[in-house]
């Protein structure tokens, strides 16, 4: 380190932010004409982009440095969030907001002759998620750092995020997204922390000159993880924290002697093997597909970060029983569950504990939070697969079983079956690793992300665990979304109407202050100015239609918007079956009936994964559908139907705040939570949605008035499918109208619908559309009502967003970290 005598100078050499207009434009022209190496006759949008983000960065590494120094000398316990997807979306606007430069950055950029929207516009997405999970993972660190709490995000840095979707001739086309095609200001690569991470090989047990028997794990590949920091600034602090992904690399770049003997190909053959584990996201969603490189990326993924976390704790010189008063680990869902096995390992095989002692502390330092109940979606390893790769580990779970078991049959003498049932290995053929099971077996806290789903997973999946363990083991923290970003940057203006009410945008970090507007509900001179932005967020979305679909909607109609990954059980067939009920009724109507309608834009959009065919055939009807009746002269501005393509965190942000209407309309109990139905209430939009996941708290907040709720209940489902299995029930009438008009080759070849008219016809049915399309149609309808009486709609409108705070992910956060991590914020 620097000699004392040298350190005055460093202090006074130390870097100092651009505070001002003309501060901030030095440092951008400077970017423009080193870092970039261009002048001001060839600088266009993207190198504009890329200066101002580098100067903005340079901010950012400042803060984060002044944190990690902070948060090392305060010493105090962290939080890691473990996840395998981190779906951030777009940096630079956020970077600027929350470091209160964004008026600086604007007019700065202005001068030089650029508009900051277009360069906004130049950042790629970071992708590096499906959808919900994902989202979460960006929202959760997001309000870690704004509420300074000391943290880090560890996750994987895919070379490719989630595909892009193209629709071609209505059909969903996946192209690679290649987001790092012109760099990325926004991370910093850590070339000097790099991890080896070894794979396959054999164990082998030995007599050490204690006398003890222990197993060492030898032999097979070797990766090597190199370490990519991405600071995450807080609104409002100093505070920035770091996300921490994990990109592999070949230990050898290659193998010299293939080299010399001239075989070339092979020679490299070794590293493009290991570069191939971080190279892509598997884009699957609620969804496990069981490959091995998979498995790969997770170990990887852990191993790494472990390393990284133990390391850290080393340096403190601390005995190992202050692991856990120091270090605290969040699985976000079971995706990192070999993290459970790969602490023990560490433990007891590197560093010598007594096997209880470790595990004491592995289980004191992990929490696991599950995300859905959806059997397909729940992890299971083949054990041959698993002992393969990792045969240490497989072990270390026998063991881990063994003594759960043991315990279990203490408490329940005589239940063999409950023994089979819990057991983490499952007796298929061949045997499964259930990674849920030991994740919870490995955790001290187990929680759901919604009420109901929290209560359902302590019912069904996990039922027998709560009889062992008691019910404490398991507890409910409701997801949350960060505000910053869903409100104050997707909709500017709103932000604005309602600080001018509140008396600041403190509201951005304490949302339940949203609460002062609501007596201005019927406030006429204030509904007139929320009625004003919510045109102009539809004028802002309606042009993008107009540029991306060639389709003209009206602002007057009603937008209604179903955006999120294509799935049967969210049910976008139930909605476009709906929308074909709407076109056949107004077909049918007369002049005059016609003059009753609401005119309505019915707005899709969402990826399918690229192997799941019924929800492609979804999207193919969707646009089929779109195609007939935009086209249709008999029908104009009373319905328009579109499919926005390539759904993503930046589409979002223009989708959301022009929504009058979303939909959220899974089957009873299986959205575990939903995220975007509370972005869209934020948002002053009303949800059409059934009883639900987080939709049924966000009634209790809003009020039922001001949410369209529908269809059969949780506690209903299993009889319903029941019925449908033994009985053959007839179709809702109105159900069997809408398949017979796409029997008949309205909307193209009958053939291609074929399989999934079928999935909704008697005991196929599994997620109940025929059952619930009576109600659903009834809630549409009151819905269509309820539209032409604008005043009353608006104050609904407000009133929902004015008891919106409860769903900031800061208060998910407060939660997680008092009743799950036990860690406080790190004084500023
Ligand atoms: N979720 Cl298991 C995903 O987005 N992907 C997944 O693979 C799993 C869950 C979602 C879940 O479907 C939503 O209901 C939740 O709101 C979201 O996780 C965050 O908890």
């Amino acid at each position: 380190s620097i000699p004392a005598a040298s350190r005055d100078l460093w202090q006074q050499l130390a870097i100092k932010e651009f505070t001002d207009k003309e501060s901030f434009q030095k440092e951008f022209v400077r970017h423009v004409e080193t870092t970039l190496a261009r002048s001001m006759y060839n600088c266009d949008d993207l190198a504009a982009y890329l200066a101002a983000s580098q100067s903005i960065r340079d901010r950012l590494i400042v803060a984060w440095n002044k944190t990690q120094q902070k948060q090392t000398t305060k010493d105090q316990k962290r939080i890691y969030y473990l996840s395998l997807e981190f779906l951030m979306g777009r940096a630079m606007d956020n970077a600027m907001l929350n470091a209160g430069v964004k008026e600086i950055t604007k007019s700065g950029v202005d001068d030089l002759g650029f508009k900051i929207e277009d360069l906004l516009e130049q950042e790629p997405d970071a992708a590096l998620g499906n959808g919900g999970l994902g989202r979460l993972a960006a929202c959760f660190v997001d309000s870690i750092a704004s509420t300074n709490y000391p943290g880090w995000g560890y996750g994987l840095r895919y070379q490719y995020g989630i595909f892009k979707q193209q629709i071609v001739d209505g059909y969903q086309v996946e192209s690679p997204d290649y987001w790092l095609a012109f760099s990325n200001p926004w991370e910093i690569p850590r070339y000097e922390i790099a991890v080896d991470v070894m794979f396959y090989g054999y164990t082998r047990k030995y007599t050490n000159d204690e006398g003890k028997t222990v197993s060492v794990w030898e032999g097979g590949e070797q990766v090597q993880a190199i370490a990519y920091d991405v600071p995450v600034p807080g609104y409002d602090t100093e505070t920035t924290n770091n996300l921490r992904l994990w990109a592999s690399k070949p230990t050898r770049e290659f193998d010299f002697e293939k080299f010399n003997s001239g075989d070339y190909e092979s020679s490299v053959s070794e590293s493009q093997k290991a570069e191939t584990i971080s190279a892509v996201l598997y884009p699957n969603d609620n969804f496990y597909s069981g490959k091995e490189l998979r498995l790969k990326q997770q170990y990887f993924w852990v191993a790494a970060s472990l390393n990284d976390i133990v390391r850290r704790f080393k340096k403190s010189n601390r005995p190992w029983s202050d692991f856990s008063d120091q270090v605290a680990i969040q699985l976000n869902d079971t995706h990192p569950t070999i993290a459970v096995v790969e602490l023990q390992r560490i433990l007891v095989d590197m560093e010598g504990l007594e096997w209880d002692k470790a595990w004491d502390i592995v289980v004191s330092t992990f929490g696991y939070t599950n995300h859905t109940v959806l059997p397909e979606a729940l992890e299971k390893w083949p054990v041959p697969l698993f002992g393969n790769l990792l045969p240490r580990h497989l072990e270390i779970i026998y063991n881990i079983n063994l003594f759960f078991l043991q315990k279990v049959e203490k408490m329940f003498p005589k239940d063999r079956d409950m023994l089979a049932r819990v057991s983490i290995i499952e007796e298929s053929s061949p045997q499964q690793v259930r990674m849920a099971y030991l994740a919870i077996i490995g955790s001290h806290k187990v929680n759901g992300v919604a009420e109901l789903h929290s209560d359902l997973i302590k019912t069904t999946i996990f039922k027998d665990f709560v009889t062992i363990y008691g019910s404490d083991k398991f507890m409910n923290v409701t997801n949350g979304i960060t505000p910053r970003r869903w409100l104050h940057q997707a909709n500017p203006k709103l932000s604005e109407l309602i600080a001018s009410k509140v008396g600041s945008y403190k509201f951005l970090k304490d949302l339940n202050l949203l609460k002062k507007i609501e007596p201005f509900a019927k406030d006429p001179e204030f509904q007139k100015k929320w009625t004003e932005i919510k045109r102009f967020n539809k004028a802002r979305l309606a042009a993008h239609i107009k540029k991306h679909n060639g389709i003209d909607v009206s602002l007057d109609a009603l937008f209604d918007v179903q955006v999120k990954r294509i799935h049967e059980y969210k049910r976008q067939q139930m909605n476009i079956f709906s929308v074909i009920h709407r076109y056949i009724t107004i077909k049918a109507m007369t002049a005059e009936e016609k003059k009753e309608v609401t005119p309505r834009v019915c707005i899709f959009g969402g990826k399918s994964a690229p192997g799941y065919y019924m929800a492609k055939t979804i999207i193919k009807l969707v646009n089929s559908v779109s195609e007939v009746v935009n086209n249709d002269a008999d029908i104009g501005d009373l319905l328009k139907v579109v499919f926005i393509a390539d759904y993503n965190v930046s589409k979002a942000e223009v989708i959301i705040p022009a929504s009058d209407i979303s939909q959220h309309i899974s089957t009873a109990g299986t959205e575990a939570s939903g995220t975007s139905n509370m972005k869209f209430v934020l948002n002053g939009g009303l949800i059409l949605g059934t009883v639900d996941g987080a939709n049924i708290e966000i009634t209790r907040e809003v009020g039922e008035e001001n949410i369209f709720l529908f269809g059969h209940l949780a506690e209903s489902v299993d009889d319903l499918r029941h019925q449908r299995r033994f009985n053959d029930l007839p179709l809702n009438p109105d159900l069997q109208k809408v398949l017979d008009v796409i029997d008949s080759g309205v909307f193209g070849d009958k053939d291609i619908y074929g399989s999934l008219v079928y999935s909704v016809t008697g005991s196929r049915d599994y997620y109940l559309v025929s059952d619930d399309f009576q109600s659903y149609l009834e809630a549409q309808k009151l819905v269509d009502k309820d539209f032409k009486d604008q005043t009353t709609w608006v104050s609904r409108s407000i009133t929902a967003v004015a008891n919106m705070g409860f769903f900031s992910s800061d208060r998910a956060i407060d939660e997680y970290a008092e009743s799950i991590w036990n860690i406080e914020p790190v004084a500023n």
